[in-house]
């Protein structure tokens, strides 16, 4: 009659157990489930430990018993546990549903902003006619930024109202400021290297300045040429190589137009006409440039009785424009890719 009682509850928890498994929807409540059938509390587990009571016998008659009843367990706990692995697999193949069919997404390749070209299009041809390349710090000192080059201490550019500053000092408690032009790094040059000095200084700068024609960060390109023996002619003869090589022809004209910068004396705007094409005829404007101001040369550790300094500075904005037929300044830095895609 026991054993009767017996059986008919290993049955029970064999139907329960299959009821239990089924109910489990994830692996999780799978194991919490199993727990309490084959864990070491578990209806199962507490069922063997009944059996040392029994004499030899009945152990062995009713060991085979439950036995038989966990391994019926054991397999529907394995069944239910591939099926729930299944209904997963299932459910991640429809989500990760590939179509076959679709054309490749390919690999979207970034391209180079005209301005950039224009950058490494100077440093190119500059390098080819004996100019080295300088690299420096977008943030200055006053010193080197202004001082150095022979701007008065009270001049406009120095203010506030023109000049981004910068939080903070240097080592000499003079403000530190996002350079206007890049200049100060080829005072930086001038200092470390003996002449003859043939350098540009390409790079950002930065001026609070900001409309259809100005942006307060822009890019400038200036050359520095330091010697003993040198005039305004192997000046404008290096310019005009420069422009000759940049727009790709020597149907072009060059013009120096007195003007005034503090850094030079005297100082002058380099104007270009072309000979054809749709500009053809017109003096632009394309550079500044002059004798560098004996003040800046001494600044920058040399006997101005001894060497002179040619220089010259051009917005690399302006270049790309007229080399590219660009007319509005803005479009270098909206990001349009319609604009941006025409130069790649
Ligand atoms: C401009 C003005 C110019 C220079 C730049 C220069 C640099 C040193 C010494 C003397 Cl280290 N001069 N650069 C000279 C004359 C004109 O450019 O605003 N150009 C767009």
């Amino acid at each position: 009659m026991e054993r009767e009682n017996r059986m008919s509850l290993l049955e029970q928890l064999v139907v329960q157990a299959h009821t239990d498994f089924a109910a489990a929807t994830d692996a999780a409540a799978l194991e919490n489930a199993k727990a309490k059938y084959l864990g070491k509390t578990g209806q199962i587990t507490e069922q063997m430990k009944g059996l040392g009571k029994l004499d030899p016998d009945q152990r062995k008659l009713q060991g085979a018993v439950i036995n038989a009843a966990k391994e019926q367990i054991e397999a529907a706990l394995i069944a239910r546990r591939d099926a729930l692995a299944d209904a997963q697999m299932q459910a991640r193949l429809n989500a990760e549903a590939i179509d076959v069919t679709l054309p490749g997404r390919g690999r979207s390749v970034g391209g180079i902003h005209p301005v950039m070209r224009t950058w490494e299009r100077v440093e190119q041809i500059f390098a080819s006619i004996g100019f080295d390349v300088a690299d420096g710090p977008e943030i200055e000192t006053d010193w080197t930024n202004f001082t150095a080059l022979n701007s008065p201490e009270n001049h406009p550019a120095r203010s506030m109202q023109d000049t981004f500053y910068i939080d903070g000092a240097d080592n000499e408690g003079k403000p530190l400021l996002l350079r206007t032009h890049t200049s100060p790094m080829q005072v930086r040059y001038a200092r470390m290297h003996a002449p003859p000095i043939k350098v540009i200084a390409p790079g950002r700068t930065y001026r609070v300045d900001s409309d259809a024609t100005h942006s307060p960060m822009f890019h400038q390109v200036e050359g520095l040429w330091i010697a003993e023996d040198i005039s305004f002619a192997d000046l404008k003869g290096v310019y005009l190589a420069f422009v000759k090589a940049f727009f790709e022809t020597d149907d072009l004209q060059v013009r120096f137009r007195p003007s005034y910068f503090p850094f030079t004396e005297p100082s002058a705007e380099i104007d270009i006409a072309f000979g054809s094409g749709p500009l053809k005829g017109r003096w632009l404007e394309v550079s500044g440039a002059g004798q560098v101001h004996p003040t800046v040369v001494r600044n920058m550790g040399l006997d101005p009785e001894k060497y002179i300094g040619f220089a010259f500075g051009s917005g690399l904005e302006r270049l790309t424009m007229l080399r590219y037929g660009i007319n509005d300044l803005r479009l270098f830095y909206e990001g349009d890719l319609r604009f941006l895609k025409q130069f790649n």
